[in-house]
């Protein structure tokens, strides 16, 4: 066959014909299926690409051939580091580099055969679609949700940038692995702290992967406990119960009561030991390997529940961002408290019995509370301690660190003039600059044009701010403008977001899990408090897909020099081939590493369609070909609702075989073989479709349906076995009872003594003699 003439072909007669246009108004319930969209940075689709959007394709077209409107759109991430990073990196301006790699993966992804309509798509760096961010930092600035602070920032000295919380792993920037500092800067926050509690609670209802909504219920980490006030220092604890064991106190090396407690013999100890914990990382100091290091203030506090003095230390294992930034120290049933208690020689008391050091039990040597148990304990201590003691509910989540100092982003709409802050007038655009390298103060302090402007209230001469949004602010609410990409009044029209969203399926990597998912999730509500959306979760089900590795079994990547290049395959067999190769190749949520020996297997799978095509015959399907056909319109039906493009392929391969077997008619099974496969390869399925004299689109067939009736066999044929060996086969009807099949067999224990007899139905018959 020849692969590339059937793309072009076909590819022309969609864009001719409008096939893959999204009519809102066409029959059949909306589904809308969104695959995270690409950041332009590279010019070229890689595998992963691939792997996301034309294997969800298939799953796409299959809903459309099952009767739903759907509504696949798709648009470009294109702000922000990446493709500003690529820009330093070739020299070009970031504009430029990110429209002309928008041009190729635009011709890429229209070759691919996604089903899409460029009429709806979005780029997040053209002012059409970021006035409307910026429109969303005003609303959550009025709202008092975007608000300014100082504070101690994540600093990427290489991208020279704050970077958010989530963007650092294991003490690293995500994009350059330079070991990140701490600093303090005035930064823009978005308060997603005010949602940790509905963040929390919707996490529920989703058809979300079990483990990324462990993620982010661990990222936003409510935990339940009280605070406790030990004199003036007020503590977080989980473990009230436990609080007879307190034998010493912990402030965070940053804790604003520390110059109280030092005494001058102690004060150059804890000043030294304060300058060291500034250069860790939470990471590092939070790391459970980590020796737990330390100082004696020289003060003391008092414990409250018995009047007793304990001794308050500084170590920087108690974050200062964490609950009240001081804990009580509880060596006996602490394990992190227990290493430094032995550190430093500080008395350890046993308070709970029970089976685990760490575990609740029974209150001992606890004065008037022993003998209570832990959970009973909590209350009643809470509640003994009068105003010492508070219950209280903290959450890890932090506040949103949006403010960037980049060049390439989207501006935050603010003027500050001597008479206060204000609002800007949006667009607030973005200037062509040619000097857009990251200096560590923001690219767009240094263009005059920019900065200075009137003030909106008093006219007098005013600033304007000069950092960007993150580009996760960018990417927070495009899914909302899709629906009505080219609204150049609001957002996006409320009635229209009321009937199109939520998404029913939205695909992307897992690595999203506690980042993108979370702001467009704090996004959505925000709006929907607002009266902008009547919903409050933006993705109702989603899919993770799995990373595909190079053959090594490795991550592909550059470095490792192990990544395929898919114009290796597409040059030669087209798009389809990869994508069914895609689908065929892997599970789609374990990904795995490549192997292209089943290339093989799906070119021949598709010329051997082809040869069936071309040798249909005519006449009656038989009784064994309508079973095989029926059962595997069920299964592939099954499988492509949920993303198992694999077995789906398999049982495709499967009927073409009974197909090959059979000596009845095949018209029939042939004909719903090429309806079943369409969407694993579109253009070759439009091919095939006109092969059998169909009209096109074959998208606008419906898909076929198992009629259970033919899901039963008359007869089905098992195995017959004496003393576990198999003596043979007989064919007996399928509603055959064990007696019956007996009856059947009687002839292979003619003569024996049957002492037991081991029946599966409809598989196996077991005679021991
Ligand atoms: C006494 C105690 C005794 C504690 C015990 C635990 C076990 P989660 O569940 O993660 O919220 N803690 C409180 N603030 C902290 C901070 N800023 N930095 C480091 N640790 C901090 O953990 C709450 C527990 O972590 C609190 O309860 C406190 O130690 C510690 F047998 O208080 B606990
Ligand atoms: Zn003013």
């Amino acid at each position: 066959m020849d692969y590339i003439a059937i793309h072009k072909k076909w590819g022309k007669y969609w864009a001719k014909n409008g096939t893959n246009k999204y009519d809102p108004n066409a029959k059949g319930e909306k589904y809308y299926c969104l695959q995270m969209f690409p950041y332009p940075s590279g010019a070229n689709l890689h595998l992963g690409h691939y792997f996301n959007y034309a294997v969800c394709d298939t799953h796409a077209r299959f809903k459309r051939m099952t009767g739903s409107n759907v509504f696949q759109p798709f648009g470009f991430d294109s702000f922000g580091l990446p493709a500003e990073n690529h820009a330093l990196k070739t020299g070009t301006h970031p504009r430029a580099n990110t429209v002309k790699n928008i041009e190729i993966m635009k011709r890429q992804i229209d070759t691919l055969g996604h089903m899409h309509d460029w009429d709806n798509a979005v780029n997040t760096c053209e002012p059409e679609y970021y006035k409307w961010t910026q429109w969303l930092f005003l609303e959550l600035f009025k709202a008092g949700l975007a608000y300014q602070k100082n504070a101690l920032v994540n600093w990427c000295s290489k991208c020279n940038t704050v970077l958010a919380n989530e963007q650092v792993l294991g003490g690293e920037c995500e994009r350059c692995q330079t070991q990140v500092v701490r600093k303090n800067m005035k930064q823009w926050f978005f308060k997603i702290t005010d949602f940790a509690e509905e963040l929390l609670a919707g996490l529920d209802k989703l058809d979300w992967p079990e483990k990324t909504k462990t993620m982010q219920r661990n990222w936003i980490g409510k935990s339940v406990g009280a605070q406790v006030w030990f004199g003036d220092i007020q503590v977080f604890t989980t473990r009230i119960d436990t609080i007879y064991g307190a034998t010493f106190l912990v402030l965070a090396p940053e804790h604003p009561l520390v110059g109280k407690y030092v005494t001058d013999k102690q004060r150059k100890a804890c000043n030294d030991y304060i300058a060291k914990a500034a250069k860790k990382s939470d990471i590092e100091r939070l790391g459970a390997e980590g020796e737990k290091t330390g100082v004696f203030t020289g003060g003391y506090a008092t414990n409250p529940v018995n009047g007793e003095k304990v001794p308050v230390y500084i170590a920087d294992y108690v974050l200062a961002t964490y609950g009240t930034g001081a804990i009580m120290a509880v060596p006996a049933h602490d394990e992190r408290d227990m290493a430094f208690a032995k550190k430093y020689k500080i008395p350890i008391i046993k308070v709970i019995d029970a089976e685990g050091d760490c575990a609740d039990g029974v209150l001992v040597n606890s004065g008037k509370h022993t003998g209570l148990p832990s959970a009973k304990a909590r209350e009643q201590i809470t509640k003994d301690l009068g105003s010492k003691a508070e219950a209280k509910t903290t959450y890890r989540l932090r506040d949103w660190g949006v403010g960037r100092q980049r060049y390439w982003g989207c501006p935050i709409p603010i003027i500050y003039c001597d008479c206060g802050i204000h609002t800007a007038e949006i667009p607030v655009l973005l200037p062509e600059i040619d000097d857009f390298k990251p200096k560590g103060a923001a690219p767009l302090a240094n263009v005059a044009e920019f900065v200075n402007c009137k003030c909106p209230k008093c006219g007098k001469p005013a600033r304007r701010e000069v950092d960007t949004l993150d580009t996760f602010v960018c990417s927070s609410w495009y899914f909302l403008r899709y629906p009505d990409a080219k609204n150049d009044k609001e957002p996006f029209n409320k009635k229209t977001a009321a009937k199109m969203l939520p998404v029913d399926k939205y695909i992307g990597g897992a690595e999203h899990a506690c980042m993108h998912l979370l702001y467009a999730r704090f996004v959505t509500m925000f709006l929907k408090s607002r009266g902008y959306i009547n919903f409050s979760e933006p993705f109702t089900s989603l899919v993770h897909q799995g990373v595909i590795l190079g053959t090594d079994g490795q991550k592909m990547s550059k470095s490792k020099g192990n990544t395929k290049d898919p114009s290796e395959y597409t040059s030669v067999y087209g798009d389809d081939i990869l994508r069914l190769f895609m689908l065929f190749g892997f599970n789609y949520v374990e990904g795995g590493p490549w192997n292209d020996n089943t290339l093989k297997t799906v070119t021949r799978f598709t010329e051997r369609i082809a040869t069936a095509i071309k040798d249909v015959r005519k006449g009656e399907t038989d009784k064994e070909l309508l079973y095989v056909m029926h059962a595997t319109i069920k299964s592939v039906r099954h499988d492509l609702e949920n993303f198992s493009f694999n077995t789906a392929v398999a049982r495709c391969m499967e009927l073409l075989n009974a197909i090959g077997k059979t000596a009845g008619g095949t018209s029939e099974a042939v004909r719903t073989l090429v309806l079943l496969t369409a969407p694993m390869f579109p253009h070759i399925g439009e091919e095939f479709w006109e092969m059998l004299g169909g009209k096109p689109s074959v998208f606008d067939q419906p898909f076929p349906v198992a009629d259970e009736k033919y899901l039963t066999r008359e007869t089905v044929e098992i195995a017959v076995q004496v003393n576990s060996r198999i003596v043979g086969r007989v064919d007996i009807p399928s509603k055959a009872d064990q007696k019956a099949v007996e009856k059947l067999c009687s002839e292979f224990i003619a003569g024996k003594i049957v002492k037991k007899v081991i029946y599966i139905n409809g598989k196996l018959i077991n005679f021991i003699v």
